[in-house]
């Protein structure tokens, strides 16, 4: 189902087509059926969530935004974004598995040639595949232009080496790696992207990282020694790589910043629902301000973090530059996730601290969305340099 490119001087509209409401409601009942039911065991064992990715694909939602030329739906941000939100109310670890295949997949979307694009997109869409998106490193994060993993060109092929920290990357079937490869010209010249398949010689996998929250999903480092790869998987041209990995997030942005409108959306409803049943001096807590004030708070959050999403979602489908829109909208549903997370778990009361309860987990699954896809710092730097020529002085 390919959404129509949309007019970037047509109306706003927040009222969804038929389309869009069938493949959210989709998301919605798999959510419900598939992830809800499974997520406390996922998290308690952190089992990679592989069943219920195996069905996510069997049902399109996986991949959401391969063209359709490679075998995917083709749906636009904004419809992808609906699908992120719905699945990330089941579950954020295991959604994060799922949009890190997202991720990996997108500088191909960007950059990659058709014949690239037909053998590492098209098989994603065959078979239940997962990817990984290689840019972290252990010295350098935020700071995407100091990586230090290089790739040097011998006879026609390239050498790579260095280590990288990176989602899904225990179960990938190939990388998308970020190294320097002209250590002379400045990093958005002197970097370039591969793909790499997972089963080269030379790739060693490190253990799987146990983490705060969304611990079924799969963290860890991967070293490249002497990797050989392919000159016809380099991404684009050579030097193009930091920028491709730059655009890469425009995409996925947003995409994250959805998934956390989701953990936030699910805080409102569980602690909506908790504060109807729970009673204090003589009647259901809802009815105390003090209560009812916090449960306005996630509404407000939740409502204003979903619209700037979508605005950023809009403007990436109607062939704009989204990067400011994503970034905004990144911050702000991270912050409303933690905030929703952490007023949740108070609504709750000691309830919120028992890990029987849902609020204790989605209090540890939010912190994620202010660290991974770029800082909640990181997001305001990339705001805030645009906003003098927006209003020169
Ligand atoms: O380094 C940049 C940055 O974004 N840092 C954050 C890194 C980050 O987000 N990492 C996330 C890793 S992935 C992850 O966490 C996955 S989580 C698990 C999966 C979850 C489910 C998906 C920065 C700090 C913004 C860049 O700063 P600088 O080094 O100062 O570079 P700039 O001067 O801004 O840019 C250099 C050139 O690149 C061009 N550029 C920058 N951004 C873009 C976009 N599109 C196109 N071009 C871009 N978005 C910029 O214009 C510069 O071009 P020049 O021609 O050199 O002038
Ligand atoms: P640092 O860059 O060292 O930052 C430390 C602190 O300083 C932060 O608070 C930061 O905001 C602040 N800071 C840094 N620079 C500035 C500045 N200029 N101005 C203001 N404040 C600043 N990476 C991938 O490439 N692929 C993945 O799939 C992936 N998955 C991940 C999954 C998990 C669970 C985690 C924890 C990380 C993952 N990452 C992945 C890495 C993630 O993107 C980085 O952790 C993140 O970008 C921050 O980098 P850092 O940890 O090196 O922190």
């Amino acid at each position: 189902m390919a959404s129509a490119a949309r007019p970037s001087n047509g109306p706003v509209s927040f009222a969804l087509d038929e389309d869009q409401r069938g493949i959210q409601e989709l998301a919605q009942s798999f959510t419900r059926d598939k992830i809800v039911p499974a997520a406390a065991e996922y998290d308690r064992s952190m089992a990679y969530p592989w069943p219920i990715l195996k069905e996510a694909h069997s049902l399109g939602l996986l991949n959401t935004h391969i063209p359709e030329a490679y075998g995917g739906p083709e749906l636009g941000l904004l419809e992808c974004a609906l699908v992120s939100e719905s699945l990330a109310y089941g579950c954020t670890g295991i959604q994060t598995a799922m949009e890190a295949n997202g991720l990996a997949e997108a500088p191909l979307i960007v950059a990659a040639s058709h014949e690239t694009k037909t053998k590492y997109l098209g098989r994603m869409t065959e078979e239940p595949l997962m990817a990984a998106y290689c840019v972290t490193e252990p010295g350098a994060g935020s700071d995407v232009a100091g990586i230090k993993t290089k790739a040097e060109k011998k006879g026609d092929k390239w050498v790579l080496n260095g280590s990288k920290m990176c989602t899904n990357a225990g179960h990938a079937n190939w990388f998308f790696v970020l190294a320097v490869t002209d250590p002379s010209a400045p990093p958005s010249k002197g970097m370039t992207g591969f793909v790499v398949d997972a089963d080269t010689e030379g790739i060693v996998l490190g253990k799987k990282e146990i983490n705060m929250g969304q611990r079924c999903s799969d963290t860890r480092m991967v070293t490249f020694q002497d990797v050989v790869v392919p000159e016809e998987n380099v991404l684009g041209k050579a030097g193009e790589g930091f920028k491709i990995a730059m655009k890469a997030f425009d995409i996925t942005r947003p995409l994250v910043a959805a998934a956390a409108v989701g953990l936030a959306q699910r805080a409102l409803e569980e602690a909506t629902k908790y504060a109807q049943e729970r009673k204090t001096m003589g009647q259901p807590i809802i009815n105390h301000q003090g209560v009812a004030f916090m449960l306005a708070d996630m509404a407000i959050g939740a409502e204003a973090a979903r619209g700037l999403v979508w605005r950023a979602a809009w403007a990436k489908d109607c062939g704009e530059r989204n990067t400011f829109y994503a970034s905004m909208a990144k911050a702000f549903a991270s912050k409303t996730a933690v905030e929703n997370a952490n007023l949740g778990v108070q609504v709750y009361g000691g309830a919120g601290f028992n890990t029987e309860m849902p609020m204790e987990k989605l209090y540890r699954d939010a912190k994620i969305y202010e660290l991974y896809e770029g800082t909640s710092q990181i997001q305001r730097l990339i705001v805030s340099r645009h906003l003098s020529s927006l209003y020169p002085a």
